[in-house]
């Protein structure tokens, strides 16, 4: 099965919401990536309206999940770079990615951080990713569940 829908599981990142107009940061929802080979991090922007603001990517990790232990994801456990998944103002509409590798740490997170903006700013994130068993179910995999899988 090489097609892309029995392959990937997609979960909630950053739900579409009303504007932000501040600096408050996106904080996604934290991935388990139990039963996961990898996970992709698909950030979409809506539009930015500010003239100058950036946004930084932070990825971080841990093994509680509550991420009370977070630390940042070593860049050699990332596919892309957090500055490449970084945008600014200019990005309207645009899709950014970052890729993560199983590193030992069960537990992930993506942290979008405004500076400079007071301008309407819209930012949603999805998880994608694929699980080890395959085919997925839609809308959301019970691969967590599985029997056969350690808990
Ligand atoms: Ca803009
Ligand atoms: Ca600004």
């Amino acid at each position: 099965m090489r097609e892309l829908h029995d392959n990937i599981d997609v979960k909630r990142g950053i739900s579409p919401a009303a504007a932000t107009i501040d600096n408050t940061p996106f904080v996604s929802q934290i991935l388990d990536m139990q039963g996961l080979s990898s996970a992709e991090f698909v950030i979409l922007c809506g539009s930015l309206a500010d003239a100058d603001a950036t946004f930084t990517v932070l990825a971080e990790e841990g093994e509680n999940p509550a991420l009370t232990d977070n630390t940042a994801v070593d860049d050699r456990d990332l596919l892309g770079l957090e500055t490449q998944a970084g945008f600014d103002f200019s990005a309207d509409n645009k899709v950014f990615k970052l890729g993560f590798r199983p590193s030992g740490k069960r537990y992930k997170r993506v942290t979008i951080t405004p500076v400079n903006n007071t301008g309407n700013a819209f930012v949603a994130g999805v998880w994608v990713t694929r699980p080890l068993f395959a085919p997925t179910r839609n809308p959301r995999s019970e691969i967590s569940r599985a029997p056969w899988l350690p808990r």
